[in-house]
């Protein structure tokens, strides 16, 4: 049957008529249903080894467009909708997204499946089928509120599946149920995202936006991603859902394993588990329990049998994420595990006597990454200063007893979305100019090189970015009422809302630019500040931030002095699909963490790829980006991370250290900046209770060290807009930027995995 005809049948069978006569949302139904037929008629592909990639966040975005092109149909349902009066562009929009992750590592283990099963390697994810994922924002009244998002519809990309096991927190049972999301490789067969849920969830227990009874675990634990922590319910049924994940992806894999006959006392010939960060990290006891309570195991045996399977990557080296649950927590939600715990607790103290590597402390608290690391074969870091700052700083102590288990892997993103779906022009442009080869092969990408003198590439590339700006500015104008300038400078900071990322600098800036701007100095080119960031709803300042950024928008755009010159916007509810508009119509990538806090990002290549400039300290991905295009295409900033690390030291020994006041006192340009936040203009254009608690943290805290930088990062910016004048200067810089991008394929990143880790 030609496609044609496909499409045609679905459409009958479904509505019954042609799909001319279909409303939108129909049409998009019958357009998924497709794809999932296609799917589903497609090979598993195969192998003799497996990797399972577990994690609580699987931020896959909408797939709509994206099956179609790793199908490699999206030209020709493009083409078979137009001439049925139906536009492709317009059904993507109708695809609610499925918001399951946070914000990095959540996108990362997305990357990661589309990056594997092109490479035609077998893999399946395994996490939870969340039903509102994380919370959608909404602005009222310049603060921000969190409500549900409901993305399952009556015809979604999930698949009921027959599979459910009975999984046991002490006494209580809960049945799980599995369903499963296709993941079509780029010109290759399917594997899995197996998300699992309960039975027995009630979405009726959801009161107003994302409140809702944390104590029943039956009726509650697959509602949320990551529910608030600020209190014990919220601890436990974090724990809950942790063990759920964990037991129900230990399940399925000896059910695969005794399926294929393999023999359990060599798993690990036949199945890798990657741990993506700690929260999946109880699947180690959990295996060890299965293996000796029901498959009869010795204790050693099924140690050495489960390290050799498992592997972790570890996300970020901030004290605060770092998982440890008290002993009593686990013991309330899990007790079949603590024994097992305390046994491995117990192992690691007859042979090291050394604290700081201890799985359980004094307090009776459990590290969850030292069981990842003292049982598994490979710990790995996801950029090449963060894994250089765990071996010699934040896990030095575990360095010493296992050195050839440290490795680096450089993250990575996946082309497919974040150039071939989201940037089709630019796309375009490639493939005219260097071949198609780059597709294949990432690294192809510096075959643009040859074309940096070349006026006619330089010229196109700018005007794509000029038509990205206007396509982004119709979107923006439509959806938040705001027009941008699209002759200015798109300077665009999206991901999480955290201290450390300091958004609250880039805002220092806006003052800063804003006074000077009212003081007659005006750019030589229009400035348009974007932002994009949901905050944890427990999270006070990361909230006042925001309310600071609102604030900057309202009084800037309505001011006639300034608003010809400078535009500030906060988008509401930054996800994955807004990414895919903002990045593309990106001139100025903001990449400002202090160093040695930022893993990795991965907004930052993403941003790189279409041919956005960086400002950035020395820190996570940064420093690979700066090596790859070069001093004179990117804008360094900031003290660097061994100085940080220095500060903190000293912090911690009582030593004289960093103190924010001391900057302010020294610096008119800080002072001036800082003091706005509570002068007039702002305590009316804002609330006082939320700017004068970010005044006393900047002032009398400041942990991320804000002001440390500020100087630097204005000189900076400064001289990049002044750079921006120079026309030719700024297209080669684009170009460079493109062409250097390849390395930040995750189809690279997965290769060094499967050749250091997995061995598949
Ligand atoms: C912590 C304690 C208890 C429960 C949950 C958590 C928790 C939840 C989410 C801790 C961390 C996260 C998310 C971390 C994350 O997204 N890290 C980012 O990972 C990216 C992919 O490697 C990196 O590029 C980013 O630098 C890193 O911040």
């Amino acid at each position: 049957m030609t496609l044609e005809n496909k499409l045609e049948s679905v459409t009958k069978e479904m509505y019954g008529k042609d799909m001319a006569a279909l409303t939108d949302k129909e049409a998009y139904y019958a357009v998924l249903q497709l794809c999932r037929q296609l799917m589903e008629n497609s090979e598993r592909i195969e192998g003799t080894k497996k990797v399972y990639y577990i994690s609580a966040e699987f931020l896959i975005g909408r797939l709509l467009a994206n099956n179609l092109l790793n199908l490699g149909i999206y030209d020709i349902v493009r083409d078979l909708l137009a001439a049925k009066g139906k536009s492709l562009g317009v059904l993507e929009e109708l695809e609610p997204e499925p918001s399951l992750g946070n914000g990095g590592l959540g996108r990362l283990a997305a990357c990661f499946l589309d990056s594997i099963a092109a490479l035609g390697l077998p893999g399946d994810g395994i996490g939870l089928c969340y039903h509102f994922g994380l919370f959608k924002q909404v602005f009222e009244d310049r603060l921000q509120k969190a409500e549900k998002n409901s993305w399952i519809e009556p015809h979604s990309w999930l698949h009921r599946t027959d599979v459910t096991y009975d999984i046991h927190f002490g006494p209580h049972k809960v049945t799980s149920r599995l369903y499963d999301i296709d993941i079509a490789g780029y010109g290759q067969g399917i594997n899995k995202l197996h998300l699992f849920d309960i039975e027995s969830a009630d979405e009726r227990i959801v009161k107003k936006g994302i409140e809702f009874n944390k104590n029943n675990i039956r009726r509650n634990l697959t509602l949320f991603l990551y529910p608030d922590d600020s209190d014990v319910a919220g601890n436990l049924l974090r724990i809950a859902q942790e063990y759920f994940m964990s037991a129900n992806a230990a399940r399925l894999i000896l059910q695969e394993m005794q399926e294929k006959n393999h023999d359990l006392n060599k798993l690990y010939e036949h199945a890798v588990i990657q741990i993506n960060d700690t929260h999946p990290t109880m699947i180690i006891p959990e295996l060890i329990r299965i293996l000796t309570e029901e498959k009869g195991f010795s204790l050693d045996t099924a140690i050495d049998v489960v390290r050799k399977t498992c592997a972790y990557t570890n996300h970020t080296i901030l004290a605060e994420a770092l998982e440890k649950w008290p002993v009593k927590y686990l013991r309330k939600v899990v007790p079949q595990l603590v024994p097992i715990i305390k046994a491995l607790d117990r192992k690691v103290r007859e042979n090291y006597k050394k604290d700081a590597v201890q799985i359980i402390d004094s307090n009776k608290t459990v590290h969850m990454a030292h069981i990842d690391i003292h049982y598994g074969f490979s710990v790995n870091g996801v950029a090449a200063i963060h894994t250089d700052i765990l071996k010699s700083t934040e896990l030095h102590h575990f360095y010493e007893i296992y050195p050839g288990k440290f490795n680096n892997k450089t993250n990575g993103i996946t082309f497919r979305r974040w150039l071939l779906s989201c940037n089709r022009e630019l796309t375009a442009l490639l493939t005219a100019t260097i071949g198609d080869g780059y597709r294949e092969d990432a690294a192809q990408l510096e075959r643009l090189l040859e074309y940096k003198d070349d006026l006619a590439v330089l010229d196109k590339i700018a005007a794509i970015k000029k038509n990205k700006k206007s396509e982004l500015a119709a979107y923006v104008k439509a959806k938040e009422g705001l027009e941008l300038n699209e002759n200015s400078i798109f300077d665009i900071q999206i991901k999480r809302l955290h201290e450390y990322k300091r958004q609250q600098m880039n805002a220092l800036y806006i003052i800063h630019k804003y006074l000077e701007i009212k003081a007659g100095k005006i750019p030589a080119t229009p400035l348009t500040f974007i932002f994009g960031a949901k905050a944890a709803p427990a999270y006070v300042i990361a909230r006042d931030i925001i309310h600071l950024i609102l604030v900057m928008q309202e009084i800037v755009n309505n001011d006639p002095d300034v608003s010809p010159h400078m535009t500030v916007l906060m988008v509401e509810n930054y996800n994955v699909s807004y990414a895919e508009k903002l990045i593309p119509a990106c001139d100025v990538s903001e990449q400002i963490s202090l160093a040695s806090k930022e893993a990795s990002g991965t907004g930052n290549m993403k941003l790189m790829l279409n041919g956005a400039v960086t400002i950035g300290t020395s820190d996570g991905a940064n420093v690979e980006i700066h090596e790859l295009v070069g001093d004179e295409n990117i804008y360094i900033f900031g003290e660097k991370a061994e100085t940080v690390i220095r500060h903190y030291e000293k912090i911690k020994s009582g030593k004289p250290a960093y103190v924010a006041r001391d900057y302010y006192k020294k610096s008119k340009v800080i002072r001036q900046a800082v003091d706005f936040i509570v002068g007039k203009q702002a305590l009316k254009a804002g609330h006082k209770e939320n700017l004068k608690r970010l005044y006393d943290e900047l002032l009398n805290k400041d942990w991320f060290m804000t002001l440390l930088d500020l100087e630097d990062y204005i000189r900076v910016k400064d001289k990049m807009f002044a750079d921006y004048e120079d026309e030719m200067k700024w297209k080669k810089m684009m170009l460079v930027n493109i062409a250097k991008a390849g390395f930040f394929s995750s189809d690279r990143t997965i290769a060094e995995y499967n050749r250091d880790i997995w061995r598949l």
